[in-house]
């Protein structure tokens, strides 16, 4: 049996799923296939091994690939079965009481396939239900000793494996990608020494103060009751009557309403954990901490009519964009940064850190950078990884600990109780996406879906049957909650009320606002007019109002005068008559433009519009210069396949615009060629693009011939103001390339907008 044991895979229940020589004789004429290789290409390194598991990952691979190797099944070669593995004759016909006579009981082929069929759907999550995912590897810049003992940050250059899912939080699960709405940003690192997830989101600020509220708050952003409508969207009547109610949602107001609830890509926002945890060193010593994840890319977001466009095209737009971006090895990259303080600090703030709806402004707490976390690897099966990830607040590791911020507790219960109705059971932490990489021995048993087989006759501890296996770790080695205190508090005993610091509902909210550039408030004022216009009930408009004009005059007026208020209604009475006076009352580091990215034109999109009589050798040119600068450069035509070049040189349209229109692509250029020009101006997607390109601030390119298409679409040469528009750029030739890419890479040029657009 040793002998059998080694020359069979790891599961070694199932030789066949993995398509592997060893199992059952293929039928005749059927060739068994060797299993496929590991997937190569990865950028992680080889010291990415476990010295706890002894897990050695191949050269080049996230040794996370190994783990998950042993459940991946590849059919290549393999003759369809039944779960029970009995060999499928015939896939085609049930098993009938002659040709035309009743399908028999009997036929367990039949209903071992409709059976699981039939159960194929889990539910969907409540809250977070559309999400997209991908692997990858976090990789610390320094070791943090002196901080923390969790193991991602004990070396320079050490490599953690991670699974990080981005979701959309109020639509279901087929819901359009580009709602505006708090993205998930959601990363489980498979330590050493367990698994910690960091389950944040795009912003840093949260709508409620108490997991008390949070079931009310959910049921006031979903869809309403009784009809099922608005989908994936805040804008209706109950959301807005909720937080109107409900002061202490104002700071996150105006981060919801801003660009950030529209990014332009999952790898161009920022992530943040919210709330304040704590980091713990090997001596005990705890300090407390904010994570920040920023995109190595930059920030960049979508404008409303844009979004809304794009929800039509393409439902999938964030999610496709993550797929080819590492499909075609652009990475998604982000950087950790930690705001480090401690809780003596803290208590001098004129904030309490315990409370979710506030910041910590970067102003009065730098960022540290401390590592980096790359995407590389799409998952293999979307149901398998993305929907059966289970992140749970609760998985954190030796090094890090919980603050009391009331919502974080509420989250710390919530995550591991909804995975158990959602995954069926208590074992959800041995699907092989939530397993550890670290081992699991404990004297925990049974329930739903059982995987492992646990041997002996002992399940408890203290044992002496065992050898007092498995033994408690103690301190050095185990997880130890930090001993905190309460500070300069009073003896209070239970109480259910909040510290005074949290009743100040404005001070950052105002922060925010005003430290948001012209164009981005805006933006803003334009997203609650847009929201509140949804609004059936004039009542809860004149509320927000009234709440809003304790944060900012200026955005009050303006969103009145959008909804055509005559006049200002008295502002809401504040829960905290005399707020601490702030640190900072402006902050540049909150606006969008304070993270440009690193200039590349990496995972950026554009489309040249061709169509027959094109100059194709100049447009070849420019699609390979563009693809180059790592641009996604394709042909567009009116129809897919062949277009003729004047010149003999002949392209290929990938898309057309009817299946691609314009606004999917990040900037768009109309090559020369008077023949392709005439017939471009006959086609009303061209004007569409063009227009909608305009509006939305892209990046546009004319060439030579393909300059008499602005009159006709009404597109100015100039800005509103008569300058001359950076995004426009207006060539003969090759003279204009340099132009076009420092205007791609600017992504959107804001100075063309009024309010309501001229084009
Ligand atoms: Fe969540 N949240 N949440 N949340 N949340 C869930 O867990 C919950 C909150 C966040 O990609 C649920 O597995 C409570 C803040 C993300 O799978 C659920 C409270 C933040 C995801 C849940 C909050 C988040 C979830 C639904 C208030 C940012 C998706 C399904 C006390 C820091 C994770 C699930 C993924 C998902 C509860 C508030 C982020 C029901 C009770 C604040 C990114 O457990």
């Amino acid at each position: 049996t040793d002998d059998l044991a080694k020359a069979i895979p790891s599961n070694d229940n199932k030789p066949l799923e993995h398509g592997f020589s060893q199992g059952l004789t293929p039928p005749k004429g059927v060739t068994a296939q060797p299993r496929s290789p590991l997937p190569t290409g990865s950028t992680v390194s080889e010291a990415n091994t476990s010295e706890k598991t002894g897990d050695q990952a191949a050269e080049g691979v996230n040794a996370v690939h190994g783990r998950l190797d042993r459940v991946r099944a590849d059919a290549a070669g393999q003759a369809l079965t039944t779960n029970q593995g009995v060999a499928i004759a015939d896939n085609q016909n049930s098993l009938k009481y002659g040709l035309r006579g009743p399908v028999l009981l009997e036929d367990f082929i039949l209903r071992d396939k409709l059976t699981h069929f039939d159960h194929e759907r889990i539910p969907e999550r409540i809250v977070h239900a559309r999400g997209s995912a991908a692997h990858g590897y976090f990789e610390c810049y320094e070791p943090l000793t002196e901080l923390t003992r969790a193991a991602p940050f004990q070396e320079k250059g050490k490599v953690t494996p991670v699974f990080v899912r981005f979701s959309t939080v109020a639509g279901e699960r087929g819901s359009k990608d580009t709602a505006r709405d708090v993205r998930g940003f959601a990363v489980k690192f498979y330590t050493d020494e367990g698994n910690w997830d960091l389950v944040g989101n795009n912003i840093p600020v949260f709508f409620i103060q108490d997991a008390m509220k949070f079931p009310d708050l959910v049921h006031a952003v979903k869809a309403e009751p009784h009809h099922g409508m608005p989908q994936a969207a805040s804008a209706h009547d109950t959301f807005w009557d909720f937080v109107s109610l409900m002061p202490e949602s104002t700071h996150m107001l105006m981060w919801v309403m801003s660009d950030r609830a529209i990014p332009r890509s999952y790898a161009t926002m920022q992530g943040f954990g919210v709330h304040t945890y704590r980091l713990v060193n090997a001596a005990g010593e705890s300090v407390f901490v904010k994570f920040h994840w920023s995109p190595k890319a930059g920030t960049h977001s979508l404008v409303w009519d844009e979004a809304v466009k794009i929800s039509g095209a393409d439902p999938d737009y964030h999610r496709r964009d993550l797929w080819e971006r590492i499909d075609a090895g652009a990475y998604p990259e982000y950087e950790l940064a930690l705001q480090v303080f401690t809780e003596e600090q803290a208590e001098q703030f004129s904030f309490d850190v315990l409370d979710a709806t506030k910041i910590v402004p970067e102003e009065l707490v730098p960022l540290r950078p401390v590592g980096r976390m790359v995407l590389n690897r799409n998952p293999d099966n979307f149901f398998a990884e993305t929907e059966q990830v289970a992140f749970c607040t609760a998985n954190v590791v030796p090094g890090i600990d919980f603050s009391n911020d009331p919502l974080l507790a509420g989250r710390i219960h919530s995550y591991v109780d909804t995975q158990i109705s959602r995954l069926g059971g208590p074992n959800f932490h041995e699907i092989p996406i939530n397993a550890p990489l670290a081992p699991v021995h404990n004297n925990q048993r049974d329930g739903m879906h059982r995987q492992t087989i646990h041997r002996g006759r002992v399940s408890y501890e203290p044992n002496s049957l065992g050898g007092g296996c498995p033994f408690q770790a103690g301190a050095a080695q185990g997880f130890v909650s930090v001993p905190a205190r309460i500070l300069a508090e009073e003896e209070q005993g239970k109480v259910r009320a909040k510290p005074e610091k949290f009743a100040d509902h404005y001070t950052q909210a105002a922060l925010f606002y005003e430290s948001q550039t012209p164009v981005e408030q805006a933006h803003i004022a334009a997203a609650f007019r847009f929201e509140l216009s949804k609004v059936t009930v004039p009542a809860i408009r004149t509320r927000m109002v009234a709440s809003l004009r304790n944060a900012s005059e200026s955005l009050a007026q303006a969103v009145a005068d959008g909804l055509g208020m005559d006049e200002l209604p008295a502002p809401l009475p504040r829960a905290l008559a005399r707020p601490a006076k702030p640190e900072v009352t402006q902050s540049p580091a909150l606006s969008l433009m304070a993270r440009p990215g690193d200039g590349s034109l990496a995972g950026r999109r554009v489309a040249l519009v061709v169509a027959h009589g094109v100059q194709g050798a100049a447009a070849e040119r420019l699609q390979a210069v563009l693809s180059a600068e790592g641009a996604v450069a394709e042909f567009v035509a009116p129809r897919v396949g062949r277009v003729r070049g004047a010149d003999g040189v002949d392209l290929e349209a990938t898309a057309s615009l009817e299946n691609n229109p314009g606004f999917l692509y990040d900037a768009l250029a109309w090559p020369d060629g008077e023949e392709g020009v005439a017939t471009l101006a006959q086609d009303g997607h061209t004007m569409e693009s063009l227009k909608d390109g305009y509006r939305h601030g892209k990046a546009l390119l004319l060439v030579g011939a393909a300059q008499t298409l602005l009159d006709m679409a009404g597109v100015p040469t100039t800005t509103p103001t008569g300058d001359p528009d950076p995004g426009l750029v207006l060539a003969d030739g090759e003279a204009g390339l340099d132009a076009f890419i420092a205007a791609i890479v600017r992504h959107r040029h804001p100075e063309r907008e009024t309010d309501p657009p001229a084009v």
